[in-house]
């Protein structure tokens, strides 16, 4: 199968980090596709941020290459609905699915994420998704993204240690079994991060892959009835002209 992942940022770091942690998490045969948009934020901590960030998935939507599903990586999940409009094939955003794996293996999970600024945006999906019952807590971090691909002359990422001490805060603070990483940013922390703490720890990217190879696997497509059916033809003005239906 072909995954479209869109990384909604503009950082050509994190998106070539973004595929390779969706690589590693694939099944054989399921190829990855990594793209961003041409314009927006260098990367995604705040409401406007987001906002640019969700026409950017819009415009990478509209011209997308084939595919059989789609991944949106960042975990305010920008643009996803905008995008389930725009195809048929299952689109999964990083947060929704890492909360669904998260309920899978635990009554109650905590989020940690980068700026606390953001935690607002993970309660909100929170709330949209239903999950709100299901998680016992958000946490900031007030680690930018981009500072999260810093490393020591040893390779090791400069951030592990105050993550894993704001997770273990969590687990006790939260009486919660597992930790929800609220950053795409954080994919490569995963598995150190669940050896230290003992505890499942979720990463929304690998989430994602894992669900839409599943969705794809069950031959669900999203429906064209309704809420996701394709946007109605009309012209757009202005910059976004290109992306009129
Ligand atoms: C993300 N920002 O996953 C979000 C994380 C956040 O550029 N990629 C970003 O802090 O909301």
């Amino acid at each position: 199968m072909n995954l479209l992942l869109i990384n909604p940022n503009t950082t050509q770091r994190m998106t070539d980090a973004l595929a390779t942690a969706a690589r590693a998490a694939a099944a054989p045969g399921t190829c990855i596709t990594a793209c961003q948009p041409s314009f927006g934020p260098a990367s995604i901590e705040g409401f406007f941020d987001e906002t640019i960030a969700a026409a950017g998935v819009a415009e990478q939507m509209r011209h997308a290459p084939a595919h059989d599903a789609v991944l949106i990586a960042c975990f305010g999940d920008p643009g996803l609905d905008a995008a389930r409009e725009a195809t048929r094939a299952p689109v999964l955003g990083i947060a929704e699915a890492a909360f669904h794996a998260a309920s899978f293996v635990s009554t109650g999970f905590s989020v940690v994420t980068t700026m606390t600024r953001t935690c607002v945006i993970a309660e909100h999906l929170l709330h949209k998704y239903g999950f709100e019952r299901r998680c016992r807590g958000v946490h900031g971090t007030d680690i930018p993204v981009l500072a999260l691909e810093h490393c020591d002359a040893q390779g090791q990422p400069l951030c592990l240690p105050q993550i894993e001490a704001a997770a273990r805060a969590a687990l006790a603070q939260d009486r919660s079994g597992a930790i929800v990483l609220g950053c795409a940013g954080m994919a490569g922390l995963c598995a150190a991060l669940q050896v230290r703490l003992g505890v499942p720890v979720i990463d929304g990217v690998s989430a994602a892959v894992k669900l839409a190879e599943a969705l794809v696997g069950l031959k669900l497509t999203t429906s064209a009835v309704g809420d996701y059916a394709l946007p109605l033809p009309k012209p757009y003005a202005g910059w976004a002209q290109p992306l009129s239906w």
